[in-house]
């Protein structure tokens, strides 16, 4: 039960083009329970999904609330030695006395914890649903239609350590989440032949983010994966994403 703030009034979201209520993703390497898919990616990472992590009604009331009274803002960037503008709103919430979080450049101010009372519930859920786990930091992000996007990468930022496990829920218009395995390092000694190794299906997962979803990513899935939202026309609606972090 949502407990911090007033009921909004809901708004539907356009869909995408999908109509699969859960993925399904390759059954052979998926194991279900209690309504958590789990994805073994081998090399021990992994990746857990859960479609419907919070309630539909929850879910759209914190979306209204996350969407108001967050400060958001669409920072400059740096991308492979050229500034831009951050494709999609971004915010920052983290436990004092962290050390500053640096992305592309940029280093986001940390909002507390205190300033949004429903984040913390978002944090107390997403910690029981993980036993074990101790999130101190928070990014969001806001994707305003299908123009906005996240491009490949890995959030394998040295203060989450080697392992970190990132736990991303997300509101509104459902998005495509597509992982992708890293190319292998090469010996430059290789022939050709082996230089330009294809992936295969089993390097390549995606999933749709259903409104009120957790998805978290294992191990070493930023070491060996990256990940990204690629942009996607008939998205016509706003969804907002809120990737939990631990900082060691
Ligand atoms: O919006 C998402 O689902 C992914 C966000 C993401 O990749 C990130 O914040 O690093």
């Amino acid at each position: 039960m949502i407990t911090s703030m007033l009921k909004l009034k809901t708004t539907e979201c356009e869909p995408t083009n999908h109509s699969d209520p859960d993925p399904d993703p390759e059954e052979s390497t998926a194991e279900k329970t209690k309504g958590m898919t789990v994805i073994d990616l081998g090399n021990a990472s992994q990746v857990l999904y859960m479609s419907r992590f919070l309630s539909y009604q929850d879910s759209w009331d914190y979306f209204h609330y996350l969407d108001k009274n967050i400060h958001w803002t669409r920072p400059t960037i740096r991308v492979f030695g050229r500034s831009c503008i951050q494709p999609r709103d971004t915010c920052y919430v983290a436990s004092e006395g962290l050390p500053d979080l640096v992305y592309s450049g940029y280093q986001p101010r940390a909002y507390s914890w205190n300033e949004f009372p429903p984040l913390r519930e978002i944090l107390d859920l997403v910690h029981k649903a993980l036993p074990g786990s101790k999130f101190n930091s928070l990014l969001l992000n806001r994707y305003k239609g299908g123009n906005d996007y996240v491009g490949w990468h890995a959030d394998d930022e040295k203060l989450y350590g080697p392992t970190p496990e990132i736990a991303s829920v997300s509101f509104g218009c459902e998005r495509d989440f597509f992982l992708k395995k890293k190319p292998a390092k090469r010996n430059g000694d290789d022939p050709p032949s082996k230089r330009t190794k294809k992936n295969n299906d089993s390097d390549q997962h995606s999933f749709v983010l259903k409104h009120g979803s957790l998805l978290v990513m294992q191990g070493y899935t930023q070491r060996d994966w990256v990940h990204s939202v690629p942009k996607r026309v008939k998205a016509g609606a706003v969804r907002i994403n809120l990737t939990f972090r631990l900082i060691c």
